[in-house]
């Protein structure tokens, strides 16, 4: 099948999901630890494009962005499927995993790290998305009940282990079991998941990274 090798960031949610694919996968590789602030060659050769991380390389070939790694390592790799087998399933699943990258976490990360007006306003957004996926896990939707891991669940890892991290770092409250009880519900299930744990950056040195994170970011915007 050709070497595995992996370039990924400690404290990345993206990076996470990878290893977690492969680990379920039963699927060997190297791993190559990144410096963001110091990009290695490989990850601009590798992701001209994006210049992110992670990268997974196989057998030479480099494939970037999370949601298609994770695509790749399914259709690579068939035992333990991560996708719902059936079409409209498949489908339902990449459309929440979008959801969950595109239109979810940027308005929570805006109004967890930012202050001010636009984290007002990215808030009350972040609020609407919440409630949305709020109402979808209450309709009964299979994807979110959290048995093993599929696909969403490893997308939903950035919701369940990140967000309260970085609510704690910025001394925010967001995603809180009171208003968001299916949602919370559902995050826990994929925490107790031993896939999961046995990956997760440890939870002290994941805050303190993030509440420098937000130092910087709020020192930054108040010079401009
Ligand atoms: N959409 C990308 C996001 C990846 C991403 O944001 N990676 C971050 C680490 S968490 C990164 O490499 N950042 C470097 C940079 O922005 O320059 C994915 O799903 O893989």
């Amino acid at each position: 099948m050709g070497e595995v090798k992996l370039l990924g960031f400690w404290a990345s949610p993206y990076s996470l999901r990878i290893k977690e694919a492969l680990k379920i996968k039963g699927v060997d590789y190297e791993y190559d630890e990144e410096d963001l602030w110091n990009k290695s060659q490989q990850v601009l050769n590798y992701n001209p494009v994006h210049k992110k991380v992670p990268i997974l390389v196989h057998a030479g070939k480099p494939i970037a962005e999370s949601l298609v790694i994770l695509e790749y390592t399914d259709d690579r790799w068939k035992g333990n499927p991560m996708l719902p087998q059936d079409p409209y399933d498949r489908a339902q699943a990449r459309f929440w995993a979008k959801f969950i990258d595109d239109q979810l976490m940027p308005p929570i990360l805006t109004a967890l790290m930012r202050s001010g007006e636009i984290a007002k306003r990215a808030r009350r957004k972040a609020e609407e998305q919440l409630n949305l996926l709020e109402n979808e896990i209450k309709t009964g939707n299979k994807l979110f009940e959290g048995k093993g891991m599929g696909f969403v669940d490893i997308v939903g890892v950035v919701v369940a282990y990140w967000v309260p991290v970085i609510q704690q770092a910025a001394g925010k409250e967001l995603l809180v079991q009171k208003s968001y009880p299916r949602i919370c519900s559902w995050a826990n299930r994929l925490l107790t998941c031993n896939v999961t744990r046995e990956k997760l950056p440890p939870h002290d040195k994941l805050v303190s990274f993030y509440e420098d994170r937000i130092a910087a970011i709020l020192k930054k915007a108040s010079r401009l």
